[in-house]
């Protein structure tokens, strides 16, 4: 079976990758690294846990070398809004992570998955069904990091031969875990506000439409791409894919279908309006449907019913 490293495992999507890997590939074959000690702590109690810095070079060495790790998965990022609080940080950790994991997975021949983003696309690409292959000429640091990903993880490939694929993620919505620092974050935010304070203040614009995805279909789709047959794939870094697009106004008065009693209003963060506006509405994913058989299971609805269950009974645990 194969061995699995996943860094930055204790952000958003790592807190749920980390046991869908674990069904996949085996509980034991499953290597969870964090930076952060408590985080480390945490993990450990249902995993492989170790303590890793992915930007130092040699540590990461060590622990890919020790577990005889097979594929790894590099979550670590610093997103969109957070970036641009501060450029050169999110530069030094964004690409410091993915340099470090792809000279690692040469040396040791490791597949890698590096997630990218629809921050990878920008003001002048098209928004409506975006193509999988035009323009991307991103605003932000994070959508610079991700284009830069995108063209080192082929290079990669092309070059060296390393087994790099990723795809463009949307918006995840989750109940496992909160997301921090990101655009689309009010999307997984308001369900636990409605749930418990009854109201939401959204700092993104009531008209931004952008993609989402719910975190299921992600899983899937990071253990589909990572195992699909090469000789399919035309693409590899990265591919758009799709299954909801709706603007904040939307959910919300959807979730007001279910909640007659919510109520929201609007302080919006200049910043936000401007990353949201600048991302694609709709992407097309036709190219990820084609190549590796993406085909998401999730839609508006069955998103909201879900996720309003899941944050009651956290909320009534105390967990939020
Ligand atoms: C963000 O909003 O920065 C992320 C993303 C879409 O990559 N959730």
């Amino acid at each position: 079976m194969k061995k699995i490293l996943v860094v930055g495992a204790g952000g958003q999507i790592g807190t749920e990758l980390v046991p869908h890997l674990q069904k996949v590939y085996g509980e034991d074959n499953v290597i969870a690294a964090e930076v952060r000690d408590e985080v480390v702590k945490k993990l450990s109690e249902k995993c492989i846990a170790i303590k890793l810095d992915a930007l130092d070079f040699q540590g990461y060495g060590e622990a890919v070398k020790k577990y005889g790790v097979d594929g790894i998965y590099n979550l670590v990022a610093l997103l969109s809004a957070k970036g641009e609080q501060n450029p050169d940080l999110a530069w030094k950790i964004n690409m410091g992570a993915l340099l470090n994991s792809l000279n690692l997975a040469r040396e040791f021949k490791c597949a890698l998955f590096t997630p990218s983003s629809i921050g990878a696309f920008g003001s002048n690409t098209p928004h409506q069904m975006t193509p999988q292959d035009t323009i991307m000429r991103p605003d932000t640091i994070y959508g610079v990091c991700k284009v830069s990903g995108e063209l080192l993880s082929d290079y990669y490939f092309k070059r060296f031969g390393v087994d790099t694929r990723s795809v463009r993620f949307p918006g995840i919505i989750s109940n496992g875990c909160l997301p921090g620092g990101g655009t689309t974050d009010y999307a997984v935010e308001v369900f636990y506000e409605v749930v418990k304070n009854g109201k939401y203040t959204c700092t993104v614009p009531q008209d931004a439409y952008m993609d989402m995805l719910y975190m299921p279909d992600a899983l899937e789709a990071t253990t589909q791409l990572m195992e699909a047959d090469p000789a399919k794939l035309v693409h590899r870094n990265s591919f758009n894919i799709a299954s909801m697009s709706f603007t904040p106004e939307q959910l919300f008065q959807e979730i007001k279908k279910r909640i007659p009693s919510f109520t929201w209003d609007y302080k919006i963060d200049p910043v936000k309006a401007a990353i949201a506006a600048s991302w694609p509405d709709v992407m097309d994913d036709s190219c990820a449907r084609n190549e590796w058989g993406w085909n998401p299971k999730w839609g508006l609805q069955d998103m909201i019913t879900d996720m309003l269950k899941v944050c009651e009974q956290k909320v009534k645990r105390g967990e939020y």
